[in-house]
């Protein structure tokens, strides 16, 4: 047998290496959305259907910053305006995601020190300069790098509780255009916010939200069918908490931002147990 040069065999085999650890990293396990038996009640308590959603624990800035798309505090970061509080304080929520076969539920559990929802240059498609949740979702998913292109949605929810008519704001693409900006039609989504629900900081709240899937991913993309098991989708939440300040704090999860290729894989699964909790 001709043996391979020690140079040549090193170099295949780092190449293996990399690639494996390449593909690795290229190849997340989607996050895996479950589908609800029981469609909960859109009413700023997540108790009934918390447990049965796709969540992945808190999120902190230190989470963040470990994450593989941390982008070195350029846009994802807290700001500090002197009186802020650690920043863990600051800012860590958990979310929530899942499907039946009409709608979209999220949900958000929020510690937040400051609700800050006013803003010096106000416009209506400017949820990003006040507290607020968007859910980036791309459905289908596919391979090609867009941003708010066909296919692509932000569901943003301002962390108000007066509800404005921008108060449910949808950024979106469509065949042939991009970033079209409008406030979700009132048909298409419910939502309701709890403000300071465990009675500890006025900044703190839940939001419950559920969009219908027809009206909104529906009329995205000519590839998009009705929601079941096995659907590929991209996702990225976007929290932004400016606390008095102008852009502020934004914590980016499972993306980068608008490039929707840098949104993380993510599937429609069946109905999904509590974690089990063992009795010792
Ligand atoms: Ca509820
Ligand atoms: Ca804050
Ligand atoms: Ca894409
Ligand atoms: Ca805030």
């Amino acid at each position: 047998m001709r043996r391979l040069p020690f140079l040549a065999f090193t170099a295949l085999a780092t190449g293996l290496v990399l690639w494996g650890a390449q593909s690795a990293s290229q190849a997340p396990s989607p996050l895996p959305l479950p589908r609800l038996l029981k469609p909960p009640v859109i009413d700023g308590d997540l108790r009934e259907w918390r447990e049965h959603a796709w969540h992945d624990g808190v999120w902190d800035l230190a989470r963040v910053r470990a994450a593989p798309w941390y982008d070195g505090g350029r846009i994802n970061r807290l700001t500090d305006h002197g009186s802020e509080p650690a920043a863990d304080e600051d800012l860590s929520a958990r979310y929530y995601a899942a499907w039946d076969d009409r709608y979209l539920y999220l949900g958000a559990e929020v510690r937040d020190n400051v609700n800050d929802t006013t803003d010096p240059q106000h416009a209506p498609k400017r949820w990003y300069y006040k507290d607020a949740i968007a859910w980036f979702i791309e459905a289908p998913r596919d391979d090609v790098a867009e941003k708010f292109a066909e296919g692509d949605h932000a569901f943003c929810f301002v962390i108000d509780p007066t509800k404005p008519d921008y108060g449910a704001w949808w950024r979106h693409g469509a065949p042939g255009q991009t970033y079209l900006e409008e406030p979700l039609p009132k048909a298409a989504v419910t939502y309701a916010i709890k403000m300071n629900p465990w009675g500890r900081s006025a900044g703190d709240f839940i939001l419950e939200a559920r969009i219908d899937l027809a009206a909104t991913l529906g009329r995205g993309n000519p590839a998009w069918t009705p929601p079941k098991v096995g659907n590929r989708y991209s996702l990225c939440i976007v929290h932004t908490d400016p606390d008095g300040g102008d852009y502020g704090g934004h914590l980016i999860i499972h993306g980068t931002g608008d490039d929707d290729s840098t949104w993380a894989p993510a599937v429609l699964t069946g109905p999904q147990a509590p974690i089990e909790r063992k009795a010792k």
